[in-house]
């Protein structure tokens, strides 16, 4: 863990993009699959999922994450054939449409990322980690900022019974490892996600937001992805349709506590949240929505 007072980035250059973590990054989801959990099926059809993404750049995304296999508890895993002819379309579209918004290409597969990453995409956002070492040359190699998530188990698996003696001690030892190795490998631009939902019960989720401060510390940007998840449901007993207003609170919480990046499935609300609580964070009006993330 970095000590206090030592480095904290501040923004992230790569290419023509400057993502600045002075004001917080919204990152707009786009799921070109059947069964996301819950958009699944929407945005399948690749005009259907760029014309979605342009839809959330409008409404204020600053990032666009690109995913072609859900990670839904007891999913199943998708060909990287299949993965590719769902998200290359989408990612060559965009590029052209949107080209000053990063694309971020949601895969733990390498070959994927690759791909993604040589039609355009310019972030690696890695639900496993970075575990594959090919991936993480490949992030070594591109220069790309990362998403290192934490994920206990698989999406088939990792909502049996997850257990933990303490869910975030275990979430900052896994981070402590993959910020040496990573480093010593030459990723640089590293951004820790705890990984709401992947192998953790609703308390494993809320103890993990609770304590957000304590995966900051490490001197990394932080992501947080909870929008539309099962815990807010849980919480507040409500069923999917009516988890919004959860996800709102609970990010404005999450950035209070240090979280730069939400990824959220919807723009509009995402960009609010941003907006009040950065202005109420920073202790002044008129924060710029439309700050670096562009050329
Ligand atoms: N959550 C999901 C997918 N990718 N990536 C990061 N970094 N963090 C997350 O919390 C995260 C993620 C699951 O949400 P969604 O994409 O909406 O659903 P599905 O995986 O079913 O497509």
């Amino acid at each position: 863990m970095l000590k206090a007072g030592k480095r904290k980035p501040v923004e992230y250059r790569h290419q023509r993009f400057r993502l600045s973590f002075g004001r917080t990054q919204v990152m707009g989801i786009v799921n070109v699959t059947p069964d996301s959990f819950s958009d699944g099926g929407k945005f399948h059809d690749p005009a259907a999922a760029a014309t979605h993404a342009m839809a959330l750049v409008e409404q204020g995304a600053d990032i666009i994450d690109i995913g072609g296999e859900s990670s839904r508890p007891g999913a199943e895993p998708t060909t990287v054939e299949e993965e590719l002819a769902r998200v290359i379309p989408v990612i060559r579209a965009l590029v052209k449409a949107i080209p000053d918004t990063p694309i971020s290409i949601d895969t733990y597969k390498p070959l994927v990322a690759q791909a993604a990453m040589a039609e355009g995409a310019a972030m690696i956002n890695d639900i496993s980690g970075l575990r594959d070492p090919a991936m993480a040359a490949l992030a070594a190699k591109s220069g790309a900022p990362a998403v290192v998530m934490h994920m206990k188990g698989t999406p088939k698996s990792m909502q049996n019974r997850p257990a933990y003696s303490d869910v975030v001690a275990e979430v900052k030892s896994f981070f402590k490892e993959r910020i040496r190795t990573l480093t010593r490998m030459g990723v640089e631009k590293i951004i820790l996600d705890p990984g709401i939902g992947f192998g953790k019960t609703a308390n494993h989720n809320l103890q993990l937001l609770n304590r957000l401060e304590e995966i900051v510390a490490f001197g990394y940007p932080v992501l947080v992805g909870l929008s539309r998840k099962s815990f807010i449901g849980k919480a507040l007993g409500e069923n999917i349709t009516d988890r919004e207003t959860g996800g709102v609170v609970a990010n404005a919480i999450a950035i209070a506590k240090g979280a730069r990046i939400i990824r959220v499935h919807d723009a509009v609300l995402g960009t609010q949240t941003a907006l009040m609580a950065d202005c109420i964070r920073l202790g002044k009006k008129q924060v710029d929505r439309r700050g670096p993330t562009g050329p």
